[in-house]
């Protein structure tokens, strides 16, 4: 039987590959895939862990915490702070950055997180997952929050893990997207898919339908004419899924193609979006792209945009590309 491919060994041997990564970088990986280690079992154990339900209070965005969200969040930090490979992290669920505790080795890199995305699904056992984006911090000194102001195109590694019926880490340092699997009874991240792809057409999309009201005339022109159907302007049946995990609705993406859409609305016009550029944008549209979609804000690529503020909001529309680079057109056109 072939021997499998660990995420430790897998990451070894990029080591003689084309396209080396540092050992820091390395090791801060391996630890960021151990929390996630972590945070799934917690996931997994659900009510029998005493895990669900709110934990009474509210992130900066204003959103009710789960407690898992700060399980997941504190998992995070203690794996991720003692190892020497960071000077700072940022997460959507705390207001500030965190600069590495002095007492602890400073490193080169800036971790940023949304620690459970999907916080909606977590009581009603849906999948949910981490989001992870790593910078490297270009100057000297102590970490602030302006050395994290990064656009997304700069990012050295990006990934996600879902929990659900599996548990599958997807993965990108530059030159591709590759995914493991958890086996739980061993404990380790097992190589399952190298060189994911994107189908550049697709027939799916996934947008929270119930503020079609609300959205700007080119994304109701994009989803108008899906829902025409064979016998609209597109010629084909399109299908929808709305799992409101992003984490899932882009694995799904990552695996079988289709289009996701956060686009801005008209309830909050001073809002760009619900997303977060930094935890979850960034990190998601780099895989997108390194798996051969696009993403973009309806005008202009996300991993081009100059964040101004750490929790910064955006609007994305990401997937298969030809999709992407339609919804785009239309609103260029605007
Ligand atoms: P969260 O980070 O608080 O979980 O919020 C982000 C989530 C995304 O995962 C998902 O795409 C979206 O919010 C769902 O929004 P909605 O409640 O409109 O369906
Ligand atoms: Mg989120």
């Amino acid at each position: 039987m072939a021997q499998k491919t660990s995420l430790t060994r897998y990451l070894v041997e990029k080591q003689a590959g084309a396209n080396p990564i540092p050992a820091q970088l390395q090791l801060l990986l391996e630890v960021v895939a151990d929390s996630c280690k972590s945070i799934s079992s917690a996931v997994n154990k659900g009510a029998l862990g005493g895990v669900l339900g709110t934990a009474g209070s509210e992130n900066v965005q204003g959103e009710v915490q789960k407690k898992l969200d700060i399980i997941s969040n504190d998992m995070l930090i203690e794996a991720a702070e003692w190892g020497g490979t960071l000077a700072g992290m940022a997460s959507e669920e705390m207001d500030e950055i965190l600069p590495i505790p002095s007492q602890y080795r400073q490193g080169d890199y800036l971790l940023m997180f949304d620690p459970l995305d999907g916080s909606s699904n977590i009581d009603v056992n849906v999948s949910i997952g981490t989001i992870f984006s790593v910078l490297k911090k270009a100057g000297g000194g102590a970490v602030q929050e302006s050395d994290f102001l990064q656009p997304g195109a700069r990012q050295v590694a990006a990934g996600y893990c879902v929990y659900g019926p599996q548990t599958t880490l997807v993965l990108t340092t530059g030159d591709g997207v590759v995914m493991f699997t958890l086996d739980r009874e061993v404990g380790t991240f097992v190589l399952t898919q190298e060189n994911v792809q994107i189908p550049a057409d697709t027939k799916e999309f996934a947008i929270n339908m119930s503020n079609m009201r609300h959205w700007d005339t080119p994304v109701r022109r994009y989803i108008d004419e899906c829902l025409a159907g064979k016998e609209g302007p597109r010629a084909k049946d399109f299908n929808m899924r709305w799992i409101a995990s992003m984490v899932a609705d882009v694995h799904r993406i990552m695996t079988r193609g289709g289009i996701f859409m956060y686009p801005w609305d008209k309830r909050e016009p001073d809002k760009p979006g619900k997303l977060r550029l930094m935890y979850e944008a960034n990190p998601m549209s780099w895989l997108i792209e390194q798996a051969g979609g696009a993403s973009t804000d309806g005008r202009q690529r996300i991993l081009d945009i100059q964040p101004t503020k750490l929790h910064q909001r955006v609007s994305v529309v990401l997937g298969s590309k030809n999709e992407v680079d339609l919804v785009t057109k239309y609103h260029l056109e605007k």
